[in-house]
Protein backbone atom coordinates (compact mmCIF):
# COMPACT_ATOMS: atom_id res chain seq x y z
CA UNK A 1 0.00 0.00 0.00
CA UNK A 2 2.92 2.74 0.38
CA UNK A 3 4.52 1.70 -2.60
CA UNK A 4 1.40 2.44 -4.36
CA UNK A 5 0.64 5.37 -2.29
CA UNK A 6 4.43 6.63 -3.46
CA UNK A 7 4.30 5.66 -7.06
CA UNK A 8 0.61 7.35 -7.24
CA UNK A 9 2.28 10.73 -5.53
CA UNK A 10 5.33 10.47 -8.78
CA UNK A 11 2.26 10.20 -11.10
CA UNK A 12 0.95 13.36 -9.28
CA UNK A 13 4.48 15.12 -9.69
CA UNK A 14 5.39 14.25 -13.05
CA UNK A 15 1.97 15.73 -13.93
CA UNK A 16 2.41 19.18 -12.04
CA UNK A 17 5.30 19.50 -13.80
CA UNK A 18 4.17 18.75 -16.96
CA UNK A 19 1.56 21.59 -16.06
CA UNK A 20 3.63 24.00 -14.65
CA UNK A 21 5.64 24.06 -17.42
CA UNK A 22 2.73 24.24 -19.94
CA UNK A 23 1.18 26.92 -18.19
CA UNK A 24 4.38 28.88 -18.80
CA UNK A 25 4.44 28.04 -22.07
CA UNK A 26 1.06 29.18 -22.35
CA UNK A 27 1.59 32.63 -20.76
CA UNK A 28 4.51 33.62 -23.25
CA UNK A 29 1.89 32.40 -26.07
CA UNK A 30 -1.78 32.14 -25.52
CA UNK A 31 -2.94 31.92 -22.20
CA UNK A 32 -6.25 30.03 -23.01
CA UNK A 33 -3.76 27.16 -24.61
CA UNK A 34 -2.85 26.42 -21.20
CA UNK A 35 -4.28 22.61 -21.16
CA UNK A 36 -6.40 22.88 -18.09
CA UNK A 37 -7.98 25.99 -19.19
CA UNK A 38 -8.52 24.29 -22.34
CA UNK A 39 -10.36 21.28 -20.74
CA UNK A 40 -12.38 23.57 -18.64
CA UNK A 41 -13.41 25.59 -21.25
CA UNK A 42 -14.45 22.84 -23.70
CA UNK A 43 -16.35 21.96 -20.28
CA UNK A 44 -17.66 25.42 -20.27
CA UNK A 45 -18.71 25.22 -24.13
CA UNK A 46 -20.83 21.50 -23.52
CA UNK A 47 -22.06 21.91 -19.82
CA UNK A 48 -26.12 22.33 -20.49
CA UNK A 49 -27.67 25.36 -19.92
CA UNK A 50 -29.44 24.35 -16.95
CA UNK A 51 -26.21 23.06 -14.53
CA UNK A 52 -24.60 26.17 -15.91
CA UNK A 53 -27.91 28.47 -14.71
CA UNK A 54 -27.80 26.20 -11.50
CA UNK A 55 -23.92 26.96 -11.16
CA UNK A 56 -24.36 30.63 -11.63
CA UNK A 57 -26.87 31.02 -8.90
CA UNK A 58 -24.75 28.82 -6.61
CA UNK A 59 -21.58 29.88 -6.92
CA UNK A 60 -21.62 32.93 -8.36
CA UNK A 61 -18.43 34.20 -9.88
CA UNK A 62 -16.59 31.60 -8.16
CA UNK A 63 -17.93 28.76 -10.76
CA UNK A 64 -14.89 29.15 -12.20
CA UNK A 65 -12.36 28.33 -9.54
CA UNK A 66 -14.78 25.89 -8.76
CA UNK A 67 -14.78 24.14 -12.30
CA UNK A 68 -11.26 24.50 -13.06
CA UNK A 69 -10.31 22.71 -9.85
CA UNK A 70 -12.70 20.16 -10.32
CA UNK A 71 -10.73 19.30 -13.81
CA UNK A 72 -7.42 19.56 -11.89
CA UNK A 73 -8.31 17.07 -9.27
CA UNK A 74 -10.04 15.06 -11.62
CA UNK A 75 -6.56 15.14 -13.80
CA UNK A 76 -4.33 14.58 -10.65
CA UNK A 77 -6.65 11.23 -9.74
CA UNK A 78 -6.06 9.75 -13.40
CA UNK A 79 -2.35 11.12 -12.94
CA UNK A 80 -2.13 8.84 -9.71
CA UNK A 81 -3.05 6.16 -11.17
CA UNK A 82 -0.44 7.19 -13.81
CA UNK A 83 1.95 6.58 -11.45
CA UNK A 84 0.92 3.55 -10.05
CA UNK A 85 0.86 1.92 -13.42
CA UNK A 86 4.53 3.27 -14.00
CA UNK A 87 5.87 1.01 -11.40
CA UNK A 88 5.40 -2.06 -13.08
CA UNK A 89 5.82 -0.28 -16.92
CA UNK A 90 7.08 2.49 -16.92
CA UNK A 91 5.40 3.05 -20.79
CA UNK A 92 2.17 2.14 -19.79
CA UNK A 93 2.03 4.80 -16.94
CA UNK A 94 3.70 7.71 -19.27
CA UNK A 95 1.48 6.47 -21.95
CA UNK A 96 -1.65 7.77 -19.70
CA UNK A 97 -0.06 10.53 -19.35
CA UNK A 98 0.56 11.10 -22.98
CA UNK A 99 -3.15 9.82 -23.43
CA UNK A 100 -3.90 12.72 -21.14
CA UNK A 101 -2.25 15.62 -22.87
CA UNK A 102 -3.94 14.19 -25.93
CA UNK A 103 -7.56 15.16 -24.27
CA UNK A 104 -6.05 18.42 -23.59
CA UNK A 105 -4.44 19.10 -27.02
CA UNK A 106 -8.09 17.87 -28.44
CA UNK A 107 -10.07 20.76 -26.05
CA UNK A 108 -7.54 23.43 -26.91
CA UNK A 109 -8.13 22.43 -30.98
CA UNK A 110 -11.88 22.74 -30.77
CA UNK A 111 -11.41 26.08 -29.37
CA UNK A 112 -13.39 28.42 -32.17
CA UNK A 113 -9.94 30.14 -33.56
CA UNK A 114 -7.99 27.33 -32.58
CA UNK A 115 -4.08 26.86 -34.83
CA UNK A 116 -0.97 24.43 -34.82
CA UNK A 117 0.55 26.84 -33.28
CA UNK A 118 -1.57 26.83 -30.09
CA UNK A 119 -0.74 22.98 -29.17
CA UNK A 120 2.98 24.41 -27.94
CA UNK A 121 1.97 24.22 -23.96
CA UNK A 122 0.38 20.70 -25.00
CA UNK A 123 3.81 19.53 -26.46
CA UNK A 124 5.90 21.13 -23.03
CA UNK A 125 3.52 18.77 -20.98
CA UNK A 126 3.51 15.61 -23.47
CA UNK A 127 7.33 15.70 -23.35
CA UNK A 128 8.29 17.53 -19.36
CA UNK A 129 5.52 14.90 -17.59
CA UNK A 130 6.51 11.46 -18.79
CA UNK A 131 10.56 12.63 -18.37
CA UNK A 132 9.71 13.71 -15.08
CA UNK A 133 7.82 10.12 -14.95
CA UNK A 134 10.89 8.57 -15.84
CA UNK A 135 13.43 10.44 -13.60
CA UNK A 136 11.45 9.32 -10.67
CA UNK A 137 11.12 6.07 -11.82
CA UNK A 138 14.84 5.40 -11.99
CA UNK A 139 16.04 7.77 -9.13
CA UNK A 140 13.21 5.38 -6.86
CA UNK A 141 14.95 2.18 -8.39
CA UNK A 142 18.37 3.30 -7.44
CA UNK A 143 17.19 4.39 -3.86
CA UNK A 144 16.42 1.28 -2.90
CA UNK A 145 18.99 -0.62 -4.72
CA UNK A 146 21.20 -2.11 -1.81
CA UNK A 147 24.08 0.53 -2.13
CA UNK A 148 20.89 3.12 -1.41
CA UNK A 149 20.90 6.54 -3.14
CA UNK A 150 17.64 7.85 -0.76
CA UNK A 151 19.70 11.43 -0.64
CA UNK A 152 19.06 11.45 -4.38
CA UNK A 153 15.39 10.29 -4.71
CA UNK A 154 14.86 13.12 -1.93
CA UNK A 155 16.43 15.71 -4.20
CA UNK A 156 15.07 14.72 -6.94
CA UNK A 157 11.75 15.37 -5.86
CA UNK A 158 12.42 18.15 -4.43
CA UNK A 159 13.62 19.82 -7.82
CA UNK A 160 10.81 18.38 -9.73
CA UNK A 161 8.44 20.29 -7.13
CA UNK A 162 10.35 23.40 -7.91
CA UNK A 163 9.96 23.03 -11.45
CA UNK A 164 6.14 22.29 -11.17
CA UNK A 165 5.64 25.39 -8.58
CA UNK A 166 8.40 27.88 -10.46
CA UNK A 167 6.62 27.07 -13.66
CA UNK A 168 3.51 27.95 -12.10
CA UNK A 169 4.02 31.05 -10.64
CA UNK A 170 6.70 32.31 -13.64
CA UNK A 171 3.01 31.55 -15.82
CA UNK A 172 0.69 33.35 -13.41
CA UNK A 173 3.36 36.13 -13.19
CA UNK A 174 3.95 36.57 -17.31
CA UNK A 175 0.03 36.49 -17.55
CA UNK A 176 -0.33 38.93 -15.18
CA UNK A 177 2.42 41.62 -16.68
CA UNK A 178 0.71 41.07 -19.69
CA UNK A 179 -2.68 41.86 -18.93
CA UNK A 180 -1.46 45.24 -17.75
CA UNK A 181 -3.22 47.81 -19.45
CA UNK A 182 -1.91 49.46 -23.04
CA UNK A 183 -0.75 53.19 -22.48
CA UNK A 184 -2.79 54.78 -25.43
CA UNK A 185 -4.54 57.85 -24.96
CA UNK A 186 -8.06 58.36 -26.05
CA UNK A 187 -9.16 61.26 -27.84
CA UNK A 188 -11.87 63.81 -25.82
CA UNK A 189 -15.58 63.13 -26.71
CA UNK A 190 -17.20 65.42 -29.43
CA UNK A 191 -20.46 64.91 -27.11
CA UNK A 192 -19.88 65.08 -23.34
CA UNK A 193 -21.42 63.55 -20.95
CA UNK A 194 -23.07 65.88 -18.65
CA UNK A 195 -21.33 65.48 -14.82
CA UNK A 196 -22.91 62.85 -12.98
CA UNK A 197 -24.93 64.41 -9.89
CA UNK A 198 -23.27 63.05 -6.45
CA UNK A 199 -24.55 60.19 -5.49
CA UNK A 200 -26.15 59.29 -2.25
CA UNK A 201 -23.03 57.07 -1.55
CA UNK A 202 -22.03 59.05 1.59
CA UNK A 203 -25.51 59.43 3.06
CA UNK A 204 -27.09 56.04 2.64
CA UNK A 205 -24.51 53.17 4.07
CA UNK A 206 -24.95 49.99 2.79
CA UNK A 207 -25.99 51.38 -0.73
CA UNK A 208 -24.36 50.52 -4.61
CA UNK A 209 -22.17 53.10 -5.19
CA UNK A 210 -23.78 55.53 -7.95
CA UNK A 211 -20.81 55.03 -10.76
CA UNK A 212 -19.19 51.48 -10.34
CA UNK A 213 -15.39 51.77 -9.53
CA UNK A 214 -14.09 50.30 -13.06
CA UNK A 215 -12.16 47.45 -10.44
CA UNK A 216 -15.52 46.45 -8.58
CA UNK A 217 -17.57 46.27 -11.91
CA UNK A 218 -18.97 42.72 -12.49
CA UNK A 219 -17.02 40.60 -15.25
CA UNK A 220 -19.34 37.61 -16.79
CA UNK A 221 -18.12 35.97 -19.96
CA UNK A 222 -17.18 32.38 -21.29
CA UNK A 223 -13.69 32.41 -20.88
CA UNK A 224 -10.76 31.60 -17.99
CA UNK A 225 -8.47 33.33 -19.58
CA UNK A 226 -8.30 37.45 -20.24
CA UNK A 227 -7.55 37.68 -23.78
CA UNK A 228 -4.26 39.74 -24.63
CA UNK A 229 -4.65 42.12 -27.99
CA UNK A 230 -2.62 45.27 -29.26
CA UNK A 231 -4.60 48.12 -30.05
CA UNK A 232 -2.05 48.09 -33.12
CA UNK A 233 -3.52 44.68 -33.89
CA UNK A 234 -6.75 45.34 -33.46
CA UNK A 235 -9.15 45.37 -36.66
CA UNK A 236 -12.97 45.61 -37.08
CA UNK A 237 -14.23 44.06 -40.27
CA UNK A 238 -17.69 44.75 -41.30
CA UNK A 239 -19.34 42.29 -43.52
CA UNK A 240 -22.41 39.99 -44.49
CA UNK A 241 -25.24 41.95 -46.51
CA UNK A 242 -23.37 45.25 -46.38
CA UNK A 243 -23.22 47.38 -49.43
CA UNK A 244 -19.31 46.65 -49.49
CA UNK A 245 -17.48 45.10 -46.64
CA UNK A 246 -14.93 47.54 -44.84
CA UNK A 247 -11.76 46.83 -42.01
CA UNK A 248 -11.31 49.62 -39.51
CA UNK A 249 -8.70 50.07 -37.81
CA UNK A 250 -8.21 51.60 -34.38
CA UNK A 251 -6.99 54.89 -35.13
CA UNK A 252 -9.43 55.20 -37.83
CA UNK A 253 -12.54 54.41 -35.64
CA UNK A 254 -10.86 57.10 -32.61
CA UNK A 255 -10.58 59.49 -35.78
CA UNK A 256 -14.81 59.00 -35.85
CA UNK A 257 -16.80 61.41 -33.55
CA UNK A 258 -16.83 60.34 -30.37
CA UNK A 259 -20.06 60.41 -28.09
CA UNK A 260 -19.55 59.96 -23.87
CA UNK A 261 -22.99 58.45 -22.03
CA UNK A 262 -23.71 56.90 -18.87
CA UNK A 263 -25.20 53.48 -19.28
CA UNK A 264 -25.78 50.33 -16.61
CA UNK A 265 -25.18 47.07 -18.32
CA UNK A 266 -27.07 44.24 -16.78
CA UNK A 267 -26.38 40.69 -17.30
CA UNK A 268 -29.48 38.34 -18.00
CA UNK A 269 -27.74 35.32 -15.47
CA UNK A 270 -28.72 38.09 -12.57
CA UNK A 271 -31.75 36.30 -10.24
CA UNK A 272 -34.04 38.74 -9.19
CA UNK A 273 -31.62 41.34 -6.46
CA UNK A 274 -28.65 39.67 -8.02
CA UNK A 275 -25.33 41.62 -8.88
CA UNK A 276 -24.27 41.60 -11.77
CA UNK A 277 -25.24 45.47 -12.80
CA UNK A 278 -22.95 47.83 -13.09
CA UNK A 279 -23.29 51.79 -14.18
CA UNK A 280 -19.82 53.47 -15.71
CA UNK A 281 -19.57 55.91 -17.65
CA UNK A 282 -18.51 54.96 -21.46
CA UNK A 283 -17.01 56.44 -24.55
CA UNK A 284 -17.20 54.86 -27.79
CA UNK A 285 -18.12 55.41 -32.16
CA UNK A 286 -21.73 55.37 -32.57
CA UNK A 287 -22.98 51.60 -34.05
CA UNK A 288 -24.69 53.43 -36.67
CA UNK A 289 -21.51 55.79 -37.91
CA UNK A 290 -19.63 52.39 -38.08
CA UNK A 291 -22.35 50.71 -39.73
CA UNK A 292 -22.54 53.27 -42.17
CA UNK A 293 -19.45 52.98 -43.17
CA UNK A 294 -20.20 49.65 -44.99
CA UNK A 295 -23.44 50.75 -46.22
CA UNK A 296 -26.67 49.15 -44.79
CA UNK A 297 -29.34 50.92 -46.62
CA UNK A 298 -30.17 47.74 -48.70
CA UNK A 299 -29.73 45.23 -46.11
CA UNK A 300 -32.03 42.29 -45.38
CA UNK A 301 -30.53 41.76 -42.29
CA UNK A 302 -32.22 41.39 -39.15
CA UNK A 303 -29.17 40.83 -36.68
CA UNK A 304 -25.94 42.10 -36.23
CA UNK A 305 -23.58 38.95 -35.47
CA UNK A 306 -20.70 40.12 -33.56
CA UNK A 307 -17.36 38.22 -33.55
CA UNK A 308 -14.99 38.08 -30.42
CA UNK A 309 -11.05 37.58 -31.13
CA UNK A 310 -11.46 34.43 -30.39
CA UNK A 311 -14.32 33.17 -32.85
CA UNK A 312 -17.36 33.66 -30.06
CA UNK A 313 -20.08 34.97 -31.13
CA UNK A 314 -23.37 36.89 -29.60
CA UNK A 315 -26.11 38.42 -31.78
CA UNK A 316 -28.14 41.33 -31.51
CA UNK A 317 -31.77 42.78 -33.08
CA UNK A 318 -30.43 45.33 -35.70
CA UNK A 319 -34.02 47.11 -35.33
CA UNK A 320 -32.81 47.49 -32.07
CA UNK A 321 -29.57 48.22 -32.04
CA UNK A 322 -30.19 51.08 -34.69
CA UNK A 323 -33.58 52.83 -33.32
CA UNK A 324 -31.57 55.85 -32.39
CA UNK A 325 -30.40 54.67 -29.03
CA UNK A 326 -27.19 55.08 -28.07
CA UNK A 327 -25.42 51.98 -28.63
CA UNK A 328 -21.41 52.00 -29.25
CA UNK A 329 -18.38 50.58 -29.79
CA UNK A 330 -16.62 51.44 -26.45
CA UNK A 331 -13.34 51.92 -26.05
CA UNK A 332 -13.06 53.77 -23.03
CA UNK A 333 -14.69 53.25 -19.84
CA UNK A 334 -14.74 55.74 -16.72
CA UNK A 335 -12.35 57.75 -18.55
CA UNK A 336 -9.51 55.43 -18.96
CA UNK A 337 -9.02 52.61 -22.12
CA UNK A 338 -11.40 49.63 -21.48
CA UNK A 339 -9.58 47.28 -18.83
CA UNK A 340 -8.71 44.15 -20.83
CA UNK A 341 -11.24 42.04 -18.57
CA UNK A 342 -13.76 44.89 -20.05
CA UNK A 343 -13.24 44.31 -23.42
CA UNK A 344 -9.91 45.96 -24.48
CA UNK A 345 -9.62 47.29 -27.17
CA UNK A 346 -12.88 47.70 -28.05
CA UNK A 347 -16.40 46.38 -27.00
CA UNK A 348 -20.22 46.81 -28.17
CA UNK A 349 -22.35 48.39 -25.27
CA UNK A 350 -26.43 48.97 -26.36
CA UNK A 351 -28.37 50.33 -23.47
CA UNK A 352 -31.54 48.65 -22.97
CA UNK A 353 -30.09 44.59 -24.34
CA UNK A 354 -29.05 42.55 -21.60
CA UNK A 355 -25.08 42.26 -21.98
CA UNK A 356 -25.69 38.44 -23.56
CA UNK A 357 -27.02 40.00 -26.86
CA UNK A 358 -25.64 43.28 -26.94
CA UNK A 359 -21.79 43.78 -25.14
CA UNK A 360 -19.39 41.49 -27.21
CA UNK A 361 -15.80 41.93 -25.74
CA UNK A 362 -13.10 42.10 -27.49
CA UNK A 363 -14.86 42.31 -30.51
CA UNK A 364 -13.36 42.03 -34.14
CA UNK A 365 -16.27 41.64 -36.54
CA UNK A 366 -19.72 42.89 -37.25
CA UNK A 367 -21.46 40.54 -39.61
CA UNK A 368 -24.95 41.68 -40.89
CA UNK A 369 -27.11 38.40 -41.36
CA UNK A 370 -30.47 36.75 -40.17
CA UNK A 371 -31.66 35.12 -37.46
CA UNK A 372 -32.42 32.21 -39.92
CA UNK A 373 -29.18 31.85 -41.51
CA UNK A 374 -27.42 32.50 -38.20
CA UNK A 375 -26.92 31.11 -34.80
CA UNK A 376 -24.71 32.76 -31.95
CA UNK A 377 -23.21 31.57 -29.13
CA UNK A 378 -25.96 31.31 -26.28
CA UNK A 379 -28.85 31.40 -29.02
CA UNK A 380 -27.41 27.53 -29.65
CA UNK A 381 -28.11 27.30 -25.58
CA UNK A 382 -31.37 28.37 -26.18
CA UNK A 383 -31.45 31.75 -24.67
CA UNK A 384 -33.66 34.30 -26.05
CA UNK A 385 -32.55 36.56 -29.29
CA UNK A 386 -34.89 39.57 -28.17
CA UNK A 387 -33.92 40.19 -23.79
CA UNK A 388 -34.91 44.06 -23.33
CA UNK A 389 -33.58 44.17 -19.42
CA UNK A 390 -36.38 44.17 -17.67
CA UNK A 391 -37.59 47.18 -15.34
CA UNK A 392 -36.37 46.07 -11.84
CA UNK A 393 -35.35 47.31 -8.19
CA UNK A 394 -32.88 45.82 -5.75
CA UNK A 395 -32.08 46.65 -2.37
CA UNK A 396 -29.29 46.48 -0.92
CA UNK A 397 -29.38 47.65 2.79
CA UNK A 398 -30.31 46.17 4.79
CA UNK A 399 -29.05 42.41 4.07
CA UNK A 400 -31.65 39.68 3.74
CA UNK A 401 -31.67 38.47 7.48
CA UNK A 402 -29.78 41.19 9.07
CA UNK A 403 -30.23 41.80 12.77
CA UNK A 404 -31.22 45.73 13.30
CA UNK A 405 -31.61 47.70 16.36
CA UNK A 406 -35.58 49.13 16.46
CA UNK A 407 -36.16 52.73 15.47
CA UNK A 408 -35.18 54.61 12.23
CA UNK A 409 -33.48 52.28 9.99
CA UNK A 410 -32.71 53.37 6.37
CA UNK A 411 -33.68 51.40 3.18
CA UNK A 412 -31.55 51.65 0.04
CA UNK A 413 -30.46 50.63 -2.91
CA UNK A 414 -30.82 50.77 -6.71
CA UNK A 415 -33.44 50.79 -9.94
CA UNK A 416 -32.77 50.27 -13.15
CA UNK A 417 -35.19 51.32 -16.15
CA UNK A 418 -32.89 51.25 -19.26
CA UNK A 419 -34.61 52.54 -22.68
CA UNK A 420 -38.11 53.67 -20.49
CA UNK A 421 -37.11 56.89 -19.91
CA UNK A 422 -35.55 56.04 -16.97
CA UNK A 423 -36.94 55.51 -13.23
CA UNK A 424 -39.34 57.29 -12.00
CA UNK A 425 -40.29 56.42 -8.92
CA UNK A 426 -39.63 53.74 -6.45
CA UNK A 427 -42.14 52.10 -3.63
CA UNK A 428 -41.39 50.50 -0.85
CA UNK A 429 -43.45 47.50 1.04
CA UNK A 430 -43.28 46.21 4.52
CA UNK A 431 -45.12 43.10 6.04
CA UNK A 432 -47.29 43.16 2.65
CA UNK A 433 -49.17 46.50 3.92
CA UNK A 434 -48.93 49.38 1.30
CA UNK A 435 -46.59 50.65 -0.83
CA UNK A 436 -44.94 53.72 0.55
CA UNK A 437 -42.93 55.79 -1.91
CA UNK A 438 -39.43 55.52 -1.60
CA UNK A 439 -36.80 59.19 -2.20
CA UNK A 440 -34.97 59.05 -4.96
CA UNK A 441 -31.67 59.71 -5.42
CA UNK A 442 -30.30 61.89 -8.79
CA UNK A 443 -30.85 61.27 -11.75
CA UNK A 444 -27.95 60.07 -14.10
CA UNK A 445 -29.84 60.13 -17.10
CA UNK A 446 -32.76 57.66 -18.58
CA UNK A 447 -29.86 54.80 -19.09
CA UNK A 448 -28.45 54.98 -16.19
CA UNK A 449 -29.85 53.21 -12.58
CA UNK A 450 -30.79 55.37 -9.81
CA UNK A 451 -30.44 54.97 -6.14
CA UNK A 452 -33.49 55.37 -3.79
CA UNK A 453 -33.96 54.99 0.17
CA UNK A 454 -36.26 55.25 2.67
CA UNK A 455 -36.87 55.56 6.15
CA UNK A 456 -38.58 53.18 8.46
CA UNK A 457 -39.42 52.69 11.52
CA UNK A 458 -38.46 49.58 13.00
CA UNK A 459 -40.16 47.48 15.11
CA UNK A 460 -39.24 44.19 17.09
CA UNK A 461 -39.97 41.85 15.63
CA UNK A 462 -39.48 40.08 11.97
CA UNK A 463 -40.15 41.86 8.72
CA UNK A 464 -40.49 41.30 5.19
CA UNK A 465 -39.37 44.33 3.10
CA UNK A 466 -40.66 44.27 -0.95
CA UNK A 467 -39.55 46.76 -3.56
CA UNK A 468 -40.84 47.76 -6.93
CA UNK A 469 -40.19 50.47 -9.30
CA UNK A 470 -42.01 52.51 -11.99
CA UNK A 471 -40.29 53.53 -15.25
CA UNK A 472 -40.63 56.93 -16.44
CA UNK A 473 -42.98 55.33 -19.18
CA UNK A 474 -45.48 54.28 -16.98
CA UNK A 475 -44.59 50.71 -16.57
CA UNK A 476 -44.76 49.28 -13.39
CA UNK A 477 -42.11 46.42 -12.36
CA UNK A 478 -44.20 42.93 -12.18
CA UNK A 479 -44.62 40.62 -9.15
CA UNK A 480 -44.73 37.78 -11.77
CA UNK A 481 -41.71 35.96 -11.01
CA UNK A 482 -39.71 34.49 -14.13
CA UNK A 483 -35.78 32.48 -14.03
CA UNK A 484 -33.07 34.24 -15.99
CA UNK A 485 -33.60 31.66 -18.65
CA UNK A 486 -34.41 32.29 -21.47
CA UNK A 487 -34.83 36.45 -21.23
CA UNK A 488 -34.27 37.71 -17.68
CA UNK A 489 -35.40 37.07 -14.23
CA UNK A 490 -38.88 39.22 -12.73
CA UNK A 491 -40.17 39.34 -9.59
CA UNK A 492 -40.53 41.42 -6.82
CA UNK A 493 -36.56 41.50 -4.69
CA UNK A 494 -38.33 40.62 -0.86
CA UNK A 495 -35.89 39.91 1.73
CA UNK A 496 -36.46 39.69 5.76
CA UNK A 497 -34.71 41.02 8.66
CA UNK A 498 -35.35 41.01 12.73
CA UNK A 499 -35.60 43.43 14.64
CA UNK A 500 -34.30 43.03 18.56
CA UNK A 501 -37.18 43.20 21.00
N1 LIG B 1 -16.52 38.21 -26.10
C1 LIG B 1 -17.46 38.12 -25.16
N2 LIG B 1 -18.20 39.21 -24.88
C2 LIG B 1 -19.14 39.16 -23.92
C3 LIG B 1 -19.38 37.98 -23.19
C4 LIG B 1 -18.58 36.84 -23.51
O1 LIG B 1 -18.74 35.76 -22.93
N3 LIG B 1 -17.63 36.95 -24.49
N4 LIG B 1 -20.35 37.98 -22.20
C5 LIG B 1 -21.43 38.96 -22.33
C6 LIG B 1 -22.25 39.07 -21.14
S1 LIG B 1 -23.25 37.75 -20.80
C7 LIG B 1 -22.32 40.21 -20.39
S2 LIG B 1 -23.48 40.37 -19.18
C8 LIG B 1 -21.38 41.32 -20.60
C9 LIG B 1 -20.62 41.62 -19.32
O2 LIG B 1 -19.67 42.61 -19.53
P1 LIG B 1 -18.59 42.89 -18.40
O3 LIG B 1 -17.88 41.58 -18.14
O4 LIG B 1 -17.70 43.95 -18.93
O5 LIG B 1 -19.35 43.34 -17.19
O6 LIG B 1 -20.43 41.00 -21.60
C10 LIG B 1 -20.93 40.34 -22.71
N5 LIG B 1 -19.88 40.28 -23.68
MO1 LIG C 1 -24.64 38.35 -19.21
Amino acid sequence: MRKHLLWAGYGVLATLVGIGLAHLAAALTTPATSPVLAVGSAVIDRTPTPVKEWAIRNFGTADKVILVGSVLAGVLVLAAVAGVLARRRLAVGAGLLVALVAVAAGAVLTRPEAGVTDLLPCLVAAVAAPLALRLLARTHRTAHAPDGGRRTLLLTTLALTATAALGGVAGRTVSRLRLRPEDISLPAPAEPAPPLPRGLDDQVPGITRFRTPTTDFYRVDTRLDVPVISAEDWALTIDGDVDHQVTITFDELLAMPLIERDITLTCVSNSVGGPYVGGARWLGVRLTDVLDRAGIGQTRADQILSTDVDGMTISTPLALATDGRDAMLAVGMNGRPLPREHGFPVRMVVPGLYGFISATKWVTRLTLTTYAAQDAYWTRRGWATDAPIKLAARIDTPRALAQLDPGDVVVGGVAWAQERGGVQGVQVRIDGGAWVDAQLGPDGGADYWRQWFHRWSATPGSHRIAVRATAADGEVQTATRAEPFPDGASGLHELLVQVRG
